[in-house]
């Protein structure tokens, strides 16, 4: 298996859709909490790009990005339980979802925690009117992998938080 660390944050609820993905492979993995307003030069190195957490360290090789990271996951621990589907349209149309997701529903989201009052307001209504449409992509069933959550399970399910 190797050595696995998950770099993270305890205020950062973006990070529990790896461990989400980490425990239904049952991997072992231990995680470096980051202080964000103190970033580690760890984290400088292992992420370089964007400073920002999650960065999942493999075997000492960091991956970065969540939607890549849960990739990253289901390629090397290529075992049963997978976290994307099989069938190749099925995983481009959970790819466009969770592409949707990291585009159009989660900037919103840190637009309402962050901005000031009056655009806070139009940033809540592009995100309830972009979760509408996810919505209406999990319509009649429990997860978005259907009978078991998957990748969209991952990529999204944090939100709630
Ligand atoms: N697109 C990234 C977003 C990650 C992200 O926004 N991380 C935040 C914590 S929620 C962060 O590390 N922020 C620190 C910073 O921006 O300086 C992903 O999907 O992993
Ligand atoms: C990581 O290390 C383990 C054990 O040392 C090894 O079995 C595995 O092939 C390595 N994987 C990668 C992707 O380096
Ligand atoms: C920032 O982190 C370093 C160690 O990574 C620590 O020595 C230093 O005291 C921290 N600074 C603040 C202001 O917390």
């Amino acid at each position: 298996m190797g050595e696995v660390k998950l770099f993270s944050n305890w205020s950062s609820p973006i990070a529990l859709g790896i461990i989400w993905a980490l425990k239904l492979k049952a991997i072992d993995y231990e995680t470096i909490n980051e202080d964000l307003q103190n970033k580690s030069s760890l984290l400088l190195e292992y992420n370089p790009i964007h400073k920002k957490v999650p960065v999942l360290l493999h075997n000492g090789t960091s991956t970065c990005e969540s939607l890549v990271i849960l990739d990253y996951i289901d390629e090397i621990w290529n075992t049963s339980p997978h976290i994307l589907p099989e069938d190749p349209l099925a995983r481009a149309t959970t790819r466009f979802w969770a592409k949707f997701g990291d585009e159009k529903v989660i900037p919103p989201f840190y637009h309402c925690i962050m901005s000031q009052e009056k655009d806070q307001e139009e940033a809540k209504e592009k995100a309830i009117e972009n979760l509408k449409l996810v919505e209406e992509h999990l319509k009649g069933k429990q997860f978005f992998g259907g009978e078991t959550y998957g990748f969209l399970d991952f990529a999204f399910g944090w939100l709630a938080y």
